[in-house]
């Protein structure tokens, strides 16, 4: 289906120019005077209070870290504690407007910005509310320490819930906001719209967009900013986040309710250096940080300097922004310019930096100047100012004492518990919709036309006399994947797809040909280029409670979303101690004929991070099972397809492939073929040459192989295979990722460990060469070949009488291959 959008060469060809507008500088300039009307006395001695208790708090994490000692109290603390101290007025400028349905991501230096917003959302929250939150959380071990001490109010309680749960998660301690497992740098409290904080700079940049794209596609309230460091304006994670969150589908394609832009502020907290780098003046080009959105759209991002010394000007500038995304007219970009007076780790001597700049910065703190401001304005007065100071500091004080305890902070006890982490690895849900709603759609699945022609396919490859059919006439393994998928485009609302060419294309290898007719725009579009805002994106989206696909269009660009692959999915569930969910199904499709870049069978670098789920189906049968456990589950899987064989019918279950819903589990490999005298394991495509090569053993050397189809590489039961090998006493392990280090050693070495007695011979492994792959002419003598399992099996495990190998396998080879490291 061809899009609406005609470009029209008259149009487009004609000669102008780009001309762009202003972005404002710090122009505000009203005095607290001024100010004093539009805002209560309360509301005035709230920022302040705000900015004290950030303060205050970061200045005990201060002395903890370089004195280990802070008003009597002793403690050690060895992990990280990045501060914000001078940067407070920015964090409580930001999050005075917002409401606890808007949500903030941010930064490794973050805590500023986690107490000024759960501050903020205690305000806005009811006693109910706020005393429900809290009991519920974590089952309420982090109110049953603060419960200790009387509380004359809820929100007394609820600001000592905060500050306690705050601190024992950057304590490690198990009673903190993420059981202890997030730490100082990742530490977040959802219920008061407090998302993840992030140690990979710039992590945020796109994780936040895929936050605003959930409330967007799911009609929820609110809005979301992103709080990143002026450095990470250099990342790559950044670019993309903004330039998907620009993209102007959102207001050229999308219909109402969706049309317009996303409700995202990327607000840079701009304290003008990266750890030791001058951002302005050395490493990067901006000068002016904000200029960087005149590039992006017409908008410019409705991008603006503001004065982040001053929180009336930062609220100013929430207030206006705010209005600008619920007039669906977002992104936004602010530039709120602040300074840090900590460095930037306790350990930093601030060699980058002059005493001056940091005096003269010092000198106008933000928090001193609107203390006098207040004094002077008459709305408080110094007394009540040292009074307020002094009851912060006994407050923290307190605080501090139940964090350091014990007994009543714990860590997790792994000696006890040794299971407690893993157990949180996997939240292993099942669960058929995110949300109770009746899904959007254009019309009928049965009307769907490429379900219409499933209809008349042949949904067991082979004939009656075992003749394959057509290609045309088989249903083939895409065709099992799309069945899948758009079974539950039609049960989970909050499902959506996205990625590169994915709509109007069909897929790049025609997977979603008809799902375009059965979605609206917002349930699948395409995106720009940006493979690592596809995947941070999806995690935002998921971590807000929504389920999605994203797709890789070709394995090789998994390094391209590198960071959200190895560091992001995988990790949120635990380190949310299973507070967030991550049902992120993302379609990996391998390559084969296009040479060095788009021919990597990468499973391997995924199956060795921990926190994803790995599956490689080989066959329509497994390919439509898995893919439906994968979207009932909620765990990040990363679902790999083989290029090789999309077109591929069902030649093993029995009826073919059913056309109703069922699942195959994840992380049970099946047997293929049966045999006795050696087991052979493949992984993804390679099934069918370890299937040509068993077929020559059996007729040539009368040997009779069990083939066994891996399906997953985690989480993977190895009691069929180890059963199988009890019988044949041999095994050999073969795919196509290239052999060093690979997933295939990993599986031949568990099954020695765990099969030691039972086997003739160690376990062989049969992978791609350690080389570029190269040009498809050439592709035989990279990937694994049926006579090269032959060759190793002669040279490995049974000499075949009469064998000539093709492929050497001889130690003095394997020697030779690994000195030259090739
Ligand atoms: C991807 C990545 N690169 C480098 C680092 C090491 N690092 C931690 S903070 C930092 C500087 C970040 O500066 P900025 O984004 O301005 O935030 P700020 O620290 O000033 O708040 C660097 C380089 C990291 N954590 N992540
Ligand atoms: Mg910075």
């Amino acid at each position: 289906m061809p899009k609406q959008l005609f470009i029209d060469p008259q149009k487009v060809r004609k000669p102008g120019k780009i001309t762009f507008g202003e972005i404002p500088i710090n122009q505000y300039q009203k005095t607290l005077a001024e100010e004093k009307e539009n805002y209560t006395r309360e509301e005035l001695m709230e920022i302040y209070r705000d900015m004290v208790v950030i303060r205050e708090f970061e200045t005990m994490l201060n002395k903890i870290k370089t004195t280990n000692e802070y008003h009597g109290i002793r403690y050690n603390h060895p992990g990280p504690a990045h501060l914000s101290i001078g940067q407070e007025a920015a964090a409580v400028g930001m999050a005075f407007l917002l409401d606890p349905d808007d949500y903030i991501f941010g930064s490794h230096r973050s805590h500023g910005e986690i107490l000024a917003k759960g501050m903020s959302a205690i305000r806005k929250l009811n006693e109910e509310k706020l005393l429900n939150i809290m009991k519920g959380y974590m089952d309420g071990v982090t109110l049953r320490v603060v419960e200790r001490q009387e509380h004359d109010h809820t929100f007394d309680l609820a600001l000592d819930f905060l500050l306690y749960g705050t601190l024992a998660e950057i304590f490690a301690k198990r009673t903190g906001f993420n059981k202890g497992l997030g730490g100082s740098m990742h530490a977040f409290f959802p219920p008061f719209g407090i998302y993840p904080n992030n140690a990979i700079v710039g992590g945020s940049g796109d994780i936040g967009v895929g936050a605003a794209l959930y409330k967007k596609v799911n009609r929820k309230p609110g809005i979301v900013v992103v709080n990143i460091g002026d450095a990470s304006m250099g990342c790559g994670p950044v670019w993309e986040g903004i330039t998907f969150a620009t993209m102007d589908q959102f207001r050229t394609l999308w219909e109402e309710p969706y049309r317009g832009g996303l409700p995202v502020i990327f607000n840079f907290m701009n304290n003008q250096y990266g750890m030791g780098g001058q951002t302005s003046g050395e490493t990067m080009g901006y000068g002016i940080l904000a200029r960087v959105g005149a590039g992006v759209n017409p908008e410019m991002m409705h991008a603006e300097r503001v004065d982040g010394y001053n929180p009336l000007a930062v609220i100013d500038a929430f207030r206006r922004k705010k209005k600008i995304l619920e007039e669906k007219k977002g992104p936004v970009l602010l530039d709120t310019l602040t300074y840090r007076y900590s460095g930037h780790s306790p350990s930093d001597a601030s060699t980058y930096r002059t005493k001056e700049e940091l005096e003269a910065w010092m000198a106008q703190d933000s928090l001193r100047a609107f203390e006098r401001d207040l004094v002077a304005n008459g709305i408080t007065t110094e007394d009540e100012v040292a009074a307020l100071r002094e009851s912060i500091v006994e407050r923290l004080v307190r605080i501090l004492r139940w964090t350091v305890d014990g007994e009543l902070s714990p860590r997790m006890d792994l000696v006890k518990h040794p299971d407690e982490i893993a157990d949180l690895m996997f939240s292993n849900g099942s669960v058929e919709k995110m949300e109770d709603r009746e899904p959007e759609v254009l019309m009928p699945l049965e009307e769907n036309p490429r379900v219409q022609q499933l209809k008349r396919k042949e949904r067991f490859g082979l004939d009656k006399n075992g003749k394959p059919f057509s290609k045309v006439k088989t249903f083939q393994l895409r065709d099992a994947i799309f069945e899948a998928i758009i079974d539950r485009f039609y049960k989970d609302p909050t499902l959506i797809a996205y990625g590169e060419e994915n709509r109007d294309w069909g897929g790049a290898f025609a997977v979603y040909r008809g799902l375009t007719e059965s979605l609206p725009y917002h349930r699948l579009f395409n995106t720009s280029i940006s493979e690592g805002a596809i995947v941070g994106t999806a995690i935002g989206y998921a971590m807000c409670g929504g389920r999605v696909i994203p797709e890789i269009m070709y394995c090789d660009f998994l390094g391209r979303a590198g960071d959200e692959v190895f560091n992001q999915m995988p990790k949120w569930q635990a380190m949310s101690g299973q507070v967030l969910k991550m049902p992120v199904v993302l379609r990996v499709s391998v390559g084969s004929k296009y040479g060095a870049q788009h021919s990597q069978d990468w499973t391997s670098l995924v199956a060795h991070i921990p926190g994803l789920k790995v599956v490689f189906p080989a066959t329509p049968y497994d390919a439509k099972g898995l893919m439906n456990a994968a979207l009932q589950g909620t765990d990040p899987v990363i679902f790999f397809e083989s290029q090789r064989i999309y077109d591929i019918g069902e030649y093993f279950h029995e009826g073919g492939v059913p056309e109703g819903y069922y699942e195959v589990p994840i992380g049970q490999p099946d047997i293929k073929r049966k045999g006795k005298d050696i087991t052979i394991l493949s992984v993804g495509a390679t099934l069918y040459r370890a299937l040509e090569a068993a077929d020559i053993l059996q007729e040539e050397y009368n040997i009779s192989a069990e083939v066994i189809d891996a399906r997953s590489l985690v989480p993977f039961d190895y009691s069929l295979v180890l059963e199988s090998v009890r019988k044949t006493g041999r095994l050999l392990v073969t795919g196509d990722a290239t052999e060093r280090g690979s997933f295939l050693k990993e599986m031949a070495q568990s099954v020695a460990d765990l099969a030691f007695d039972d086997l003739d011979a160690p376990p062989v492994v049969v992978g791609s060469r350690n080389w570029i792959t190269p040009a498809h002419e050439l592709e035989h003598f990279f990937f694994p070949q049926p006579s090269w399992i032959i060759d190793a099996i002669h040279e490995r495990i049974v000499p075949l009488p009469g064998h000539k190998v093709q492929q050497d396998y001889t130690n003095d080879t394997l020697l030779r291959q690994k000195r030259e490291g090739v």
